[in-house]
């Protein structure tokens, strides 16, 4: 088995298990399976096939043969409730669910305690829409969807801290479950299983052990920013773009709560400080309508394009929900009736450029940080126009990879228990540098353009 390690990631879209293999200093990642995250609606609502996801983690362990350990990292804020006999409650609901409308509004600011950005789907604001549910009342605990495959996998409960962290029940400071917020909301604080690390073993599925890494995908692509140094800023770009700063203490300011700035929990202790912005979601949702099209053609149509003709904001919560994207941008952008599907690319992705410079600047200005340079891990780093516009947006450089940056982070976390690789995040990103493939992109003298269409969208 020399040593192999198994990273579950799971991602809105698609899940899989990759093989990583650590020797003599190199690295090398198999995808040794691939599956489908489709989620169904079922009588309004919309949920995760779970069932199907556990099917593909099993069909992926399978297919990747003896391993070291296992980690699961998917995805954060969603969860499934278990019973006293711990059998799940009814599927997963998805966080783009519409139970949550109007929730957060109703709830007092908890910034101060959870240090989290106000997103409506955050786990605090889809449990107050469950608890009038018989299935609530029926509850015996919560695990979030890392910890619920975990458990199935092994028969072991807890919670992994950077997903954790997500909820908006854990206490930013003390890094625990905070008692009091939980009971002020009127929730079950039996509900919430101890919290545990990356790094720590969980369990053993068929002899081999499940070790927790960071189970927030966001927290192990932080861990695989190829990063020298600290004045970076990072973008790891998927259905969601999260971009922001690796700090060592949160960053609690009116001026951050107002920018919706979060303070997630990161792998050795440290504070993800960023800001969800749409990411690839538009994009993905109007291919999903197209029917699939020629990718690669259609990114060259849209890169012939004039540059910054069309751009929205694309942080406007209007673009949350699935299905309709592409007659939501026409209007928003108020795209002349004849633009082709190209046009409507290029307006997402100036828009996702500029969105992304946004966030890197606020980051920035808010932690008190210089930024020289902007990293963009995840599968967006494979698109050279979007990695390009947002060079020229920051007007900095951007360092495009790793693409599997999320599965990286997930096996050096294991890799790192194991005793394997040594040393901090320096050590296990210099190793990602040693071994991945990042492209630099060199920003355009074309600052003025850009600062121009900011002021058009309001930032
Ligand atoms: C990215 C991500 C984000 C989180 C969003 C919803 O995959 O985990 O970090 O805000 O999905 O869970």
């Amino acid at each position: 088995m020399s040593d192999a390690f198994a990273a579950v990631d799971l991602g809105a879209s698609s899940g899989r298990v990759v093989v990583g293999r650590f020797e003599d200093g190199h690295l090398e990642l198999e995808v040794v399976h691939r599956f489908a995250n489709e989620p169904v609606r079922v009588n309004g609502t919309l949920h995760w096939d779970i069932l199907s996801l556990y099917r593909g983690v099993l069909d992926g362990l399978r297919k990747a043969g003896p391993v070291r350990s296992i980690g699961i990292d998917s995805w954060a804020v969603d969860y499934g409730l278990i019973d006293a006999d711990g059998a799940l409650l009814g599927n997963p609901v998805h966080y783009r669910d519409s139970r949550t409308d109007g929730i957060a509004d109703r709830v007092r600011d908890i910034y101060g305690i959870c240090g989290l950005q106000k997103l409506p789907f955050n786990t605090v604001y889809q449990l107050l829409a469950a608890e009038p549910t018989a299935q609530y009342t029926a509850a015996h605990r919560l695990l979030m969807i890392p910890d619920l495959l975990a458990y199935w996998l092994t028969g072991e409960i807890g919670a992994e801290y950077t997903n954790a962290s997500t909820t908006g029940l854990l206490d930013v400071r003390t890094r625990e479950w905070s008692w009091p917020l939980i009971s002020e909301l009127g929730l079950r604080s039996t509900l919430l299983p101890p919290v545990r690390h990356p790094g720590d073993r969980i369990g053993l599925f068929e002899g081999t052990p499940v070790v927790a890494v960071g189970s927030h995908d966001t927290a192990s692509a932080v861990v695989a920013v190829p990063a020298d140094g600290t004045d970076f800023a990072y973008i790891s770009c998927g259905t969601w773009s999260l971009v922001g700063l690796e700090l060592d203490a949160p960053v609690l300011s009116e001026q951050s709560r107002a920018a919706n700035f979060t303070n997630e929990g990161g792998v050795d202790s440290t504070i993800r400080y960023l800001r969800n912005v749409m990411g690839l979601w538009p994009l993905q949702e109007c291919l999903r309508e197209w029917d699939s099209p020629d990718l690669p053609a259609l990114l060259a149509e849209a890169a012939a394009k004039p540059a910054l003709a069309h751009v929205v904001d694309l942080d406007d919560p209007v673009f949350m929900p699935p299905g309709d994207m592409e007659d939501r941008l026409r209007k928003t952008a108020g795209l002349p009736g004849d633009a082709d599907r190209a046009t409507v690319v290029r307006c997402i992705l100036d828009s996702l450029a500029l969105a992304h410079r946004r966030a890197v600047r606020q980051a920035g200005e808010l932690a008190g940080r210089a930024v020289g340079v902007v990293h963009l891990v995840g599968g967006g780093a494979l698109n050279e126009l979007l990695c390009q516009l947002t060079a020229d947006a920051c007007g900095l450089p951007v360092l495009a990879g790793p693409v599997e940056a999320t599965a990286i982070g997930n096996l050096l976390v294991q890799a790192r228990a194991a005793g394997v690789v040594e040393g901090g995040l320096d050590a296990m990103r210099a190793l990602v540098r040693q071994t991945q493939r990042i492209v630099r992109y060199q920003p355009a003298a074309t600052i003025g353009a850009w600062d121009a269409a900011a002021a058009r969208v309001g930032g």
